[in-house]
């Protein structure tokens, strides 16, 4: 099945009970057994629930998962794969990451006895000179937010496989319609489904695929013993985004690159970062990683940290809003939104300046972007 056809039909199947076409929303808690023990293979909802199951299946299908779990956030899917760690284990990450999933690693892990080396992982021999003995765990996202940059996936699984390291790759920016880590040979793939995946920035969610029985077993006890599981409601909206995602990826790289083009060629803009520019210094890894270029993209102006906050402040339909990956477009100041929580030093280091902008460009006219955008810089 094409992904397409898995987007709207697995895990999907008419509702047993009734026939509804449409995944009920569940919105129970519990199920009546008929004898102690004796149930329908639901018995609480926290451990197991149809409209939960239902976009767990789908999603691991797109995926090309045999596993897939569900969790109420981007940062509760990523907590749990930490769970799969104990005090003392070592973890290599890639430095450009969502500034809550630093916070996660660095102000919460770290009192947990996990330790964290960051570096630049688009380099995988980079990665490699990072292990020790006691690394367990690569974490990359690719592209990265904001920074656009990429990783060879194949390349640093084939540095973690020798060693007995797992790979996880925060799939948020690509989608499964672009990617499949997995395929590549990385271990585990992370979702926010807040973003593309749920599509109309109304749910958020959080979601881990791997092919490993064991890992998807330990998530799945951590899933149940910590409890961040989505709701029912949220999972049907999760589910319904879902379905048109082919649809709006290609519509939001469409525009993504009409407004790329548009940065780049202003005398007042310095750099642009999108895997869809030959100027990009990945290009080449993203044509052969990636079927497309996604709707991200982040840019300088020239005029410094000043220019682009007026900037930011000054466009009409790209909303100043954190975020990424509804219908809408969103324009973010990374420095004061979304990565305020790395120090500004670190931040700076990474290349993430003050002067840094990020769209999340949305489906609407590209003609309509492209104007707004227009005047915002003038
Ligand atoms: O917000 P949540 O659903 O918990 O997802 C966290 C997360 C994980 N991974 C990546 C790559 C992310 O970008 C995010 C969340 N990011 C934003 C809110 C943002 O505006 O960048």
């Amino acid at each position: 099945m094409d992904f397409a056809t898995k987007a709207i039909h697995v895990g999907q199947d008419a509702d047993p009970a009734t026939g509804a076409t449409i995944v009920p929303i569940y919105q129970t808690t519990t199920y009546t057994q008929a004898a102690p023990g004796e149930h329908r293979g639901f018995d609480y909802s926290r451990s197991i629930n149809p409209t939960r199951l239902a976009l767990e299946r789908c999603l691991a299908s797109l995926e090309n998962a045999a596993y897939g779990l569900c969790f109420a956030s981007g940062m509760a899917a990523t907590a749990a794969t930490l769970n799969l760690l104990a005090a003392g284990d070592h973890v290599v990450v890639g430095d450009d990451l969502y500034g809550g999933t630093f916070r996660l690693f660095d102000k919460v892990l770290t009192r947990y006895g996990l330790r964290f080396t960051y570096v630049d992982a688009a380099d995988p021999q980079a990665v490699a000179a990072a292990l020790t003995e006691a690394t367990k765990l690569v974490w990359l996202e690719t592209p990265t937010n904001p920074l656009m940059k990429l990783s060879d996936i194949a390349a640093v699984a084939a540095v973690c496989k020798p060693r007995g390291v797992r790979l996880a790759v925060d799939n948020t920016f690509a989608t499964p319609f672009l990617q499949n880590p997995l395929d590549l040979g990385a271990d585990l793939v992370v979702h926010s489904t807040t973003k593309y995946i749920g599509g109309h920035s109304d749910a958020l969610g959080g979601f881990v695929a791997t092919n490993d029985e064991g890992l998807y077993q330990t998530i799945k006890f951590h899933q149940n013993s910590v409890g961040g599981v989505p709701g029912p409601f949220d999972c049907f909206l999760t589910l319904r985004g879902v379905k048109t995602l082919a649809l709006r990826m290609r519509e939001h790289e469409r525009n993504a690159r009409a407004v790329a083009a548009f940065l780049e060629g202003r005398a007042d803009v310095e750099r642009v970062y999108y895997p869809g520019l030959p100027s990009h210094p990945q290009h080449e890894l993203a044509k052969r990683q990636m079927r497309g270029f996604g709707g991200m993209l982040s840019f300088v102006p020239s005029g410094g940290a000043g220019r682009a906050q007026a900037i930011a402040s000054a466009t009409r339909i790209f909303s100043l809003a954190e975020s990424l990956g509804g219908v809408e477009s969103l324009i973010c100041h990374p420095a004061s939104m979304t990565h305020a929580s790395i120090p500004k030093e670190v931040r700076e280091a990474r290349g993430v300046s003050d002067a840094l902008l990020r769209l999340s460009v949305g489906i609407e006219s590209a003609t309509d972007l492209i104007t707004d955008l227009e005047h915002a810089l003038s």
